[in-house]
């Protein structure tokens, strides 16, 4: 029997995505509520005002033009505003999860519903207790939550105000955060992830247009603020109970080279190192890895630091180390033929790989590979917090959902992590994503589908949002019962 016994087995989602109610109880905008709805081919805009009035929306990774306010405006519609109103629904999706037998929910708070501006000395009571009334609900079932503090949501305003991670002035706001939710639910949640997929920052740099010097330094500052973001919340969840644990949680695209020409080796080494690994050997050693200097003098990069900062990292290593896992990607030196060309998926196209409908490589055994390559790395315990297939579902006219490529995209995927676990890996627990039905963070589509529970949703924002189930729902529940044995 590959899987533990206690293997965590669950669900993933975040708050933005699911919860819809953005301005409900109190809650402030998020940057994730200024982002209309994009496709697999036209990328999702953000809208905003200039100072003399005039409004427009821009392409998300182009960002709104210098001296812009983003802003939600009139005539726009905003997918993560309404969502799949997880906020008025949570306690028969919660039931839905238990059905399925989940030990383990992975959920995020939404940042602006506990500090609305994210400058408030106090929190939003009402925030507060509908994590508790969520975490209750949960406990009800003997589920465990596992709960990222910041899933792509920092408060519109922090952002606006301060110019959100680029400013080393959020600390202090990400610090009363943390340690009010910390404080919060001691007794309610053990595990926590700090920062979703990290290293986006980094790894997304460069991939729609050639990016400058400048827009490494950027890059580069933000990922040190949230670094000690991260080290500082570890710190703090140490201090304040014994029971807390803290990962880090990085987007796992392996880097394969695309030939055994010796240049295009070394050239995925080096994507690997600045995409994957700079940041969860920042977070799971405590200090930067020695190529950090290099990747730096490559773009003329300075970083900003203060004498404590290498304290602050090497005292705030995280006690696990998670990921999202959806494909690898090809890197060459050589003229590329055909490209991966999807949503969020780049690289030369793999000839061995077949490609989601969003164009992500279809890789089970990538997963293996990375789960390997990081445990030898760091030696401390993994979950895969993220995996799954996003397709176009079709519901049939009795109801029913047949999803038989989902439950194939999982069973391989599952069946890698048993022999992972076989070489000794010690995987503690798997989140699929989307588990119920969610707004597509890449696109904003809602037809971009992970989910073993559907929700009557459109990508117009039309449906009852009833819940129902997929042939994967039932599929999820037997692997579940029978710790992984039973794939079939
Ligand atoms: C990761 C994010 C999730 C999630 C997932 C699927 O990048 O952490 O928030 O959405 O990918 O991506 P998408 O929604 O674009 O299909």
């Amino acid at each position: 029997m590959s899987f533990p016994e206690g293997f965590l087995w669950g669900g993933a989602t975040a708050a933005n995505q699911c919860e819809g109610a953005w301005d409900i109880d109190g809650r402030g905008p998020a940057e994730s509520d200024v982002l209309t709805a994009g496709s697999v081919t036209s990328p999702r805009l953000v809208t905003y005002r200039m100072p003399d009035g005039t409004t427009g929306a821009a392409p998300r990774w182009k960002g709104a033009p210098d001296g812009a306010h983003r802003e939600v405006l009139e005539g726009y519609r905003y997918p993560n505003h309404e969502a799949i109103d997880f906020y008025h629904h949570y306690k028969d999706d919660i039931a839905l999860f238990a059905e399925m037998g989940f030990k383990q929910y992975r959920m995020s708070i939404s940042w602006s519903r506990i500090f609305p501006t994210g400058m408030e000395e106090t929190p939003n009571r009402a925030g507060l207790d509908f994590y508790r009334n969520v975490f209750l609900e949960l406990e009800k079932y003997g589920i465990e939550p596992l709960v990222t503090m910041w899933h792509f949501d920092t408060p519109l305003h922090l952002e606006e105000e301060l110019g959100g991670w680029q400013n080393r002035e959020i600390l202090p706001y990400w610090d009363r955060y943390v340690r009010t939710i910390l404080e919060e639910y001691r007794g309610l949640v053990r595990n926590w992830l700090t920062i979703n997929e990290i290293n986006n920052t980094i790894q997304f740099l460069g991939a729609h247009k050639p990016a400058t010097d400048e827009d490494y330094q950027r890059a580069y500052q933000h990922l040190h603020h949230q670094f000690l973001a991260s080290a500082h919340a570890v710190k703090m969840a140490h201090e304040i109970s014994d029971d807390y644990r803290v990962g880090c949680m990085i987007c796992g695209v392996p880097h394969y080279p695309l030939t055994c020409d010796p240049a295009d080796v070394m050239l995925a080494q080096r994507q690997m190192e600045r995409c994957v690994l700079y940041c969860g050997d920042v977070q799971a050693k405590g200090k930067y890895p020695v190529y950090a200097q290099r990747l730096w003098n490559e773009h003329g990069v300075h970083l900003q630091t203060e004498p404590e900062d290498a304290r602050t990292l090497a005292e705030g290593t995280v006690d696990f180390y998670t990921f999202s896992y959806y494909m690898t990607t090809c890197d060459t030196t050589h003229e590329v033929k055909e490209t991966a060309g999807g949503n969020m998926s780049f690289g030369a196209k793999n000839p061995y790989l077949e490609y989601s409908d969003w164009g992500w490589a279809f890789d089970s055994l990538g997963l293996r590979y990375y789960l390997e390559m990081v445990y030898d790395r760091y030696e401390k315990p993994i979950m895969v917090v993220e995996n799954g297939l996003g397709a176009f579902d079709t519901v049939e006219e009795d109801g029913s959902i047949h999803d038989p490529y989902r439950i194939d995209y999982m069973r391989a995927h599952i069946e890698e992590m048993g022999k992972a676990i076989d070489e000794g890996v010690n995987l503690i627990g798997y989140t699929s994503w989307g588990c119920i039905d969610l707004i597509s963070a890449g696109t904003g589509e809602m037809r971009k589908r992970y989910g073993f529970i559907h929700v009557d949703l459109d990508d117009e924002g039309n449906g009852t949002l009833a819940r129902s189930k997929k042939d994967s729902f039932h599929w999820y529940k037997q692997v579940i019962e029978s710790n992984g044995t039973d794939l079939t």
